[in-house]
């Protein structure tokens, strides 16, 4: 779908410039635009709006948040006026409301798709950011802010032999929009993240024969999809301030509390009874079954000790089955996927599983798949193979912020932000999802939505009082990384050492654990209190 570019008309300096067409960029245009009447322009690489949502288009892609809190809740209008109708909405689904919403907003003029930021360079006398795109087209803003996505930038490994491969390769979040025909096919799919999860059982219903490459074991309950009743759907509209607030107000951004009680607390009885409800019920919710589950990990054992069994009664090839829970790491620790038969699948006659631990990939031929032991022959290859998490996208822009330094090698070690907000050394650029902020770890939109809130606070701050820039400080920076690294070194999460929230998944990518893993609650008051405070640890001029 084509958003109208803006005419010649459009000046080339703005008050703010806005990179992606996402959840995010959409509703901080929106606020900049309607909240404090500033000329803002959105800059969008794909073709149309939705970010995440436009891009992975594969077999099975829905969201793992349940509809009633994957969405916006800072308009009573657009909550009321739309209507989820399953309880995990599907890809398609939440496109078509991310374009609902752009047009509820009336956002379209000031969204330019088909263009790709390339460079982004602050000019320190002007006190202006010069934009940079593929069409080489240059514009200028005093505020620019990335809503570049913190799961945007594809990760397809480098394989020996990739590019001689005779069939067709896709990966999962640049999928053709067209679509990919299965029929007959025999298809290779790489990872068993939350990607891999998905689509697997459903290239398997179309597939002549499907092989999955697994590197790491990984759990998975049930998502337990179905419909929403009208009953449902009234009582989502008619709740909606209780399902915001506990948004809001708890650890992981959900429309759930996580429950107060610890492992050890219960009877073994009791607590098997309720991993049972929670396993039955299905969903992202399981994990809120104990609040002592990512903290302790005799207590953890007990929940993964339970997925396990539950998959072995599944599964009834004995060897997939020992590769399946082949468990290197806690529940939970990395990002737990929810899933639509994926385990039943295995019991399929034409689905194949191979364990790359005992026998790694070697090469890709013209054929397929070159492991140790076997040459598997394929036609498809799917890379579900994630992302480059949290900085990727940062990485395929060129930021120049002050005095000439580069967003490259102030994070040569890693991230380093303050609040995930903001970068030292580089006045008004905001980021929202940023490293640093709870990001991945949380239900993303009501944290998005505290984000832009708090950026939009902040620049009104700033005209208000007549500031020009803000800069986060060095020590500010520091003292947060301390309490990101304090928050993650507090749970299991840390300690898996081969995780993408470290950066684990993509070779030479520096390893910080890059999400803040204290909670959004926490997160959000920390941010509220330095907007108390006068923007503490930042310099205003
Ligand atoms: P995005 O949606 O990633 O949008 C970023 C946009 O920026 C993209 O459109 C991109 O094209 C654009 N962009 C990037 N770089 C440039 C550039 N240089 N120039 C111009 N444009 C650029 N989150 C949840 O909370 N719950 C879920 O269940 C969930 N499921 C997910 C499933 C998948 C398959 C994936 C990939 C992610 C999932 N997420 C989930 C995370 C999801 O990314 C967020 O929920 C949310 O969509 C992020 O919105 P955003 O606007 O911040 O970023
Ligand atoms: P993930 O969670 O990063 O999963 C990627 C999978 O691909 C995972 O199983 C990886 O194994 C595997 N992988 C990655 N690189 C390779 C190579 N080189 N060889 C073999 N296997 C590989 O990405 P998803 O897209 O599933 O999920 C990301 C987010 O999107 C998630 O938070 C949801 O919100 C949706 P590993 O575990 O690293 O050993």
């Amino acid at each position: 779908m084509n958003a109208p570019s803006p005419t010649l008309t459009t000046p080339a300096v703005h008050d703010a410039i806005v990179i992606g067409a996402g959840f995010s960029g959409l509703y901080q245009a929106h606020r900049l635009r309607d909240s404090l009447h500033l000329d803002c322009l959105v800059l969008e690489a794909g073709d149309g709006v939705g970010g995440t949502w436009y891009w992975n288009r594969y077999p099975g892609a829905r969201c793992d948040t349940e509809s009633n809190a994957y969405m916006y809740y800072f308009s009573k209008e657009i909550i009321n006026a739309w209507e989820w109708s399953e309880r995990y909405p599907q890809q398609a689904e939440i496109q078509r409301y991310l374009n609902f919403v752009t047009d509820q907003l009336g956002l379209r003029p000031n969204i330019q798709c088909n263009t790709r930021v390339q460079s982004a360079r602050y000019d320190e006398s002007a006190q202006r950011w010069t934009v940079t795109t593929d069409t080489g087209e240059q514009r200028q803003c005093t505020y620019l802010i990335t809503a570049i996505g913190c799961l945007s930038s594809a990760n397809v490994p480098d394989i020996a032999g990739r590019d001689t491969f005779g069939g067709d390769w896709y990966h999962t979040g640049q999928w053709p929009h067209e679509g990919v025909d299965f029929t007959g096919k025999r298809v290779a799919v790489i990872g068993t993240g939350s990607t891999g999860i998905q689509a697997i059982p459903v290239i398997a219903q179309q597939a002549a024969q499907v092989t999955v490459f697994q590197r790491t074991a990984n759990y998975s309950i049930p998502a337990r999809n179905a419909p929403l009743t009208n009953d449902e759907k009234q009582y989502a509209k008619a709740h909606a301030d209780e399902f915001r607030h506990v948004m809001t107000h708890n650890t992981n951004g959900h429309a759930f509390w996580i429950d107060d009680v610890n492992v050890f607390d219960v009877t073994d009885a009791e607590r098997q009874a309720k991993y049972q409800a929670a396993w039955d019920r299905g969903g992202l919710q399981f994990r809120a079954t104990f609040k002592d589950l990512l903290t302790s990990e005799a207590s953890n054992d007990t929940a993964a000790g339970f997925i396990k069994a539950r998959i072995l009664d599944v599964v009834t090839d004995p060897q997939k089955a020992a590769d399946l829970t082949d468990f290197d790491h806690p529940f939970a620790a990395k990002r737990p996927p929810i899933d639509s038969q994926y385990f039943e699948t295995y019991n399929l006659p034409h689905v194949h599983l191979v364990n790359l631990r005992k026998d790694p990939i070697q090469q890709i031929t013209a054929d397929g798949i070159q492991t140790e032991s076997a040459l598997h022959a394929c036609d498809i290859i799917v890379f579900a193979t994630g992302f480059d998490a949290m900085t990727g996208a940062f990485n395929k822009i060129e930021f120049t912020g002050r005095d000439g330094r580069q967003l490259k090698d102030t994070w040569h070690a890693g991230p380093k932000t303050y609040l995930g907000l903001q970068i030292p050394g580089f006045p008004n650029l905001f980021t929202i999802t940023g490293p640093g902020s709870p990001s991945v770890l949380t239900n993303l939109p009501p944290q998005i939505e505290q984000h832009v809130d708090w950026i939009t606070d902040c620049i009104a701050h700033m005209r208000q009082h007549k500031v020009r820039t803000i800069e986060a400080t060095e020590e500010a920076a520091d003292t947060w990384g301390a309490e990101v690294n304090r928050a993650a070194n507090a749970t299991l999460l840390a300690g898996v050492k081969h995780s993408w929230y470290l950066g684990a998944n993509v070779p030479g990518k520096p390893r910080m654990f890059m999400p803040y893993a204290g909670g959004l609650k926490r997160y959000r008051d920390a941010c509220d209190a330095v907007a108390a405070d006068n923007y503490r640890g930042f310099e205003m001029r």
